[in-house]
């Protein structure tokens, strides 16, 4: 019996007919795709998934075998005669599924009364069974998301494959033999104790209920509710941009599952499947509010869904809306539009992040608007704008499937973007691919990873120029490449003649010959990929950090083909989009500079007046003209700086120094104390509209359920206030910004409203009206004035505050898998607050010791700017030297101790370095 794959069609017989099975086909999937279904439970027809034939559901008859096939693994021979309905084959799967049926729950008192299983089982006719049950096991509901009834569980394998193959977490695994064989989480603990990132693959997976969302259970185990809806979506949380499946029942969203995205392949992560009930959150803003006359203002106020009548009282749209444009109105018409600013958001639409644009340029009158892309990849987008001339990635993060060497560099995939971390972690599985991870920190990636490079923080440009240094002393650069597509060579081979591995290992903390050999490594691959995040960009020297990335990417020509490539890694859900939209005070849309002057008549043509012939002030700058008494009103949607701006106090002191500030979200968050007016509006599933990934890829979001209360659609407000400022808008859906937007941005052409309704997804730029868009962008040379890439030299600079005597630890922030930036959503999902519940410091063994600390201790932790009080958890992956903190949590907030020095080209905040100390508090500061 052959089982090894065809590499070439096969023609056969199946049930009497003449078919071609294409090159790896099983006989499932021929019989699948002309339409002949065949039962099946342990396989799995999703990309990702191995075929394991072991539950014998899809048996097959082959004429001239003596046994019948699993049908799921077997592929066809030449001239083969498949019978998929005789007698024997169906006599043999009636007796499978009655040997199931034994050890089940019947079907009444089944967890999933609608299970694959179940739905087969009665398909076929077998509900019932003559054979006696084993003893059931009992349930583990030790996790707060997934319910563990391993009465249900038939030994398929699918979770193990799932947990372990797709997802690569390699939680679950099969223990113990024969009918005492098992699903087990780690070596047999409780699911909630197990290293199990809730990711619920298994769940998805799982053909018969045993493993299930516990919210969809009642107190017996059984799950009662079902979907009257099934919405195609996107995931409202980070720029992997997931597409879902969301499961609606009564105007409440039940359930969600993973749809068949380009970025996704039906997989979510814990966020994106156990997160959405934030929006159900009973604290959601349901009514207009107005401050209070005599309410206190100061910086310190705001806690977080607290009582806020004593500031706050209800009011109707119409008074709310009024206020808040005259507001606005007032101190454009005393002192001028430039006292005006406004912060989009990167989690609204681009319908939205367009409108909000368009208002502070045409409404306000200046180019005062940024969002949070200033606080992430700002450096990032400044360099690759300046290196190849354009700031999105150059290819999808799927292309690991195609690298030989991926290199990650500041960032925590599995984290932070866990979907595409399953893509990367697939990949390094290979072992003729090499996985660098590159980060001061520990992560989960470096156990797949071939070196993991833990340099001190801080030093990129050291680590990265000694590699440079490599690769042009050892002439491993491309001649021709670098002949045919760059600019600047000379320059920075004569730059870089200060970088040699042997004088910079001192430097970033990483040897010369590991320096050399990873630069061997990239350059000599036959495609090598770099992905980076925020321990690059978040640095004063974040700009220079890029630029020795695209430079090393530049002179090897490891960028433009299949598998090579540069790939920020970007954030929020829409960070691309909001930035290509415009939201960004330098650049209309479509990063279209504002102080060029044809641009900007035709930009003043196209909207119909004269518009600000100077580029406008960033987040921080804005903060510090609210400061210095120069802006005095803002609007802010969807974004809360009042706890992700760096140096909190001063930031908070900002928003409650303004005159005028209006808030337009979803919750009363810590930037709502401060307002004057509170604009309650639509959460991501509640609204139409499109959303553009890290990849590039544009994809339609749809609304699921309705806005609570008198909540209102975001774009729908923005055009209130713009009315009320004296613009004549008249958008009657999210449909016409968008093709008013197309009309300005060529990165929409031939995508549509339409199209995206019917298709989901086209990448951006895309040349034609029904091809896929180009995944992979510079195949021939880049869209700069020279049509080559710019080679730019770095210097060594310090991180802004390095540490001394008084504060002794490098402070680094970031993220937590189940939280959202300043926790605004995910503080309020039961289940990903159950999950990570209060506010820690991660601090390495070594120094907890040297500090006389146990886990879970009281401390403070200062740096120049504030003091916080938090407890400690041990953490092997932070070095020694340095602390790591969340900014989620607003009882401890991280960026109260943040410093707010900004990189000169991109403006970015030194997130990931200051100078910190920690010290033992005797009592809890409870
Ligand atoms: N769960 C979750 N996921 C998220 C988010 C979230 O809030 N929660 N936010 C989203 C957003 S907007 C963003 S921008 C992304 C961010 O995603 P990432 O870029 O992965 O973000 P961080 O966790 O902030 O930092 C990444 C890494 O930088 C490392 N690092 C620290 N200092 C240095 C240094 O000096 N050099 C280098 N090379 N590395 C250093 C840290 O150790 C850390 O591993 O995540 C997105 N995804
Ligand atoms: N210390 C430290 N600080 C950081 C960082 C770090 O690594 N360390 N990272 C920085 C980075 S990379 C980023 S991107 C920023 C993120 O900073 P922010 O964007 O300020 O953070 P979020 O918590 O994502 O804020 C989103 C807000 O939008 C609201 N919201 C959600 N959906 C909607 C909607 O549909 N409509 C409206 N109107 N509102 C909505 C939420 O309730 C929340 O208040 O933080 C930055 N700050
Ligand atoms: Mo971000």
């Amino acid at each position: 019996m052959s089982v090894t794959a065809n590499t070439k069609p096969v023609s056969f017989t199946l049930n009497g007919n003449e078919v071609t099975a294409q090159p790896g086909e099983s006989i499932w999937q021929v019989a699948d795709r002309l339409g002949t279904e065949i039962p099946h439970l342990c396989y799995q027809p999703e990309p990702g998934y191995r075929a394991d034939g072991n539950c014998r559901a899809c048996m097959v008859e082959i004429e001239g075998e003596r046994t019948l096939a699993a049908s799921c693994i077997r592929q066809p021979a030449e001239g083969m005669v498949v019978n998929t309905a005789t007698e024997r084959a169906k006599k043999a799967r009636e007796m499978v599924f009655e040997l199931l049926v034994a050890d089940q729950p019947a079907r009444e008192e089944a967890h999933e009364p609608d299970s694959k299983f179940w739905n087969w089982a009665s398909d076929i006719g077998v509900t019932s069974s003559r054979f006696p049950a084993h003893e059931r096991p009992v349930a583990d509901l030790s996790h707060t998301a997934i319910a563990v009834n391993l009465d249900a569980c038939i030994n398929c394998n699918l979770c193990v494959r799932a947990c372990r193959e797709v997802q690569v977490n390699d939680v679950i695994g099969m223990a113990f033999r024969g009918s005492k064989s098992s699903v087990v989480f780690d070596f047999n603990a409780d699911m909630g104790d197990s290293t199990c990132v809730a990711c619920g693959e298994c769940v998805q997976a799982c053909p018969t209920g045993a493993l299930m969302e516990s919210s969809l259970l009642n107190d017996a185990g059984v799950r009662e509710d079902y979907a009257d809806e099934i919405v195609n979506s996107v995931c409202p949380f980070c720029g992997v941009g997931c597409q879902t499946e969301v499961h609606v029942k009564d105007d409440k969203i039940i359930k969600i599952d993973g749809a068949e995205g380009p970025a996704n392949e039906k997989r979510l992560c814990v966020k994106g499947r156990f997160g959405f009930d934030y929006i159900h959150n009973p604290n959601r803003l349901k009514k207009p509010l107005i401050r209070r006359d005599d309410a206190p203002r100061g910086w310190d106020i705001g806690v977080p869904d607290n009582d806020f009548s004593a500031y706050f009282r209800e009011a109707t749209w119409e008074e709310a809306l009024e206020r808040a444009a005259s507001g606005l109105n007032k101190i454009r018409d005393e002192k001028g539009p430039k006292a005006l600013a406004g912060f989009g958001s990167a989690k609204g639409s681009n319908e939205e992040a367009y409108l909000f644009q368009k208002l502070v340029r045409t409404g306000f009158g200046s180019n005062n608007v940024d969002h949070c892309t200033r606080l992430c990849h700002a450096s990032s987008v400044a360099a690759l704008m300046e290196g190849v001339g354009s700031g999105a990635v150059s290819a999808p993060f799927t292309s690991v499937a195609d690298a030989e060497c991926i290199i990650i560099i500041g960032c925590r995939p599995g984290w932070n973007h866990p979907v595409a971390a399953t893509y990367i972690k697939q990949a390094a599985k290979d072992p003729n691919k090499h996985l660098i991870v590159m980060d001061p920190r520990g992560q989960n990636l470096v156990r797949y990873a071939d070196n993991h490079l833990q340099f001190k923080p801080g030093r990129d440009v050291a680590m990265l120029n000694a590699m440079i240094y490599t690769i042009i002393e050892e002439k491993l650069y491309d001649l021709q490449y670098v002949q045919a597509n760059t600019e600047g060579f000379e320059e920075l081979k004569e730059n870089i003649k200060d970088f040699a591995p042997e004088d910079m290992a001192e430097i970033c903390g990483i040897d010369a010959q590991t320096l050399r050999e990873t630069a061997r490594l990239y350059a000599t691959s036959e495609a090598s990929l770099i992905l980076w995040g925020m321990g690059v960009s978040q640095h004063t020297h974040g700009t220079d950090n890029v630029r020795s990335l695209i430079a090393m990417s530049l002179i090897t020509g490891q960028i433009g083909r299949p598998g090579t490539g540069l790939h920020p890694l970007r954030g929020q859900n829409n960070v691309q989009g909001a930035s290509d939209a415009g939201l960004i005070p330098m650049l209309y849309p479509d990063y279209q500079s504002v102080e060029n002057e044809e641009i900007r008549s035709r930009m003043e043509d196209f909207w119909g007046m004269e518009l600000d012939k100077k580029k406008g002030l960033t987040v921080v700058e804005i903060m510090d003209a609210i400061h210095d008494g120069s802006i005095t009103g803002m609007f802010i949607q969807g974004e809360n700086p009042a706890m992700s701006d760096p140096d909190q106090q001063h930031a908070r002191e900002a928003l409650s120094k303004l005159d005028h500030l209006v808030v337009q979200d979803i919750f009363m968050t810590e930037t709502a104390w401060h307002a004057d007016v509170i604009l309650p509006s639509s959460a991501h599933a509640e609204k139409d509209g499109t959303f553009t990934n890290t990849n590039r890829q544009v994809q339609m979001g749809r609304a699921a359920v309705s806005p609570p209360g008198d909540a209102r659609q975001d774009w729908e407000l923005i055009q209130e206030i713009a009315k009320r400022m004296g613009l004549d808008w008249s958008y009657t859906h999210p449909r016409d910004v968008f093709n008013e937007m197309a009309q300005v941005m060529p990165s929409l052409n031939n995508i549509t409203w339409e199209r995206l309704s019917r298709e989901n997804v086209v990448t951006y730029p895309c040349s034609s009206e029904d091809g896929p868009g180009t995944e992979i962008l510079f195949a021939q040379g880049f869209p700069t004035t020279s049509g080559r890439g710019k080679l730019v030299s770095t210097a060594l600079i310090d991180p802004a505050e390095l540490p001394d005597k008084e504060f002794p630890l490098v402070l680094t922030t970031g993220r937590l898998l189940e939280h959202w930036h300043t926790g605004a959503m995910t503080r309020r999902s039961e289940v990903l607050d159950n999950l990570e519940p209060e506010a820690v410091v991660f601090i390495n063994r070594l120094d907890m010791k040297k500090l006389g600390l146990e886990a879970g201790d009281w401390v403070s932790v200062s740096t120049r700017r504030g003091t916080v009080s938090l407890k400690v958890r041990q953490d092997r992956e932070v070095p020694e030297g340095m602390i790591f903190m969340p900014f989620c949590f607003s009882e401890a907030a991280a960026n109260m101790l943040t410093n707010p020095q900004l990189d000169p080209f991109g403006k970015i905040p030194e997130f990931k370095y200051s100078a910190a100390k920690i010290e033992p508090l005797a009592v809890a500061a409870e």
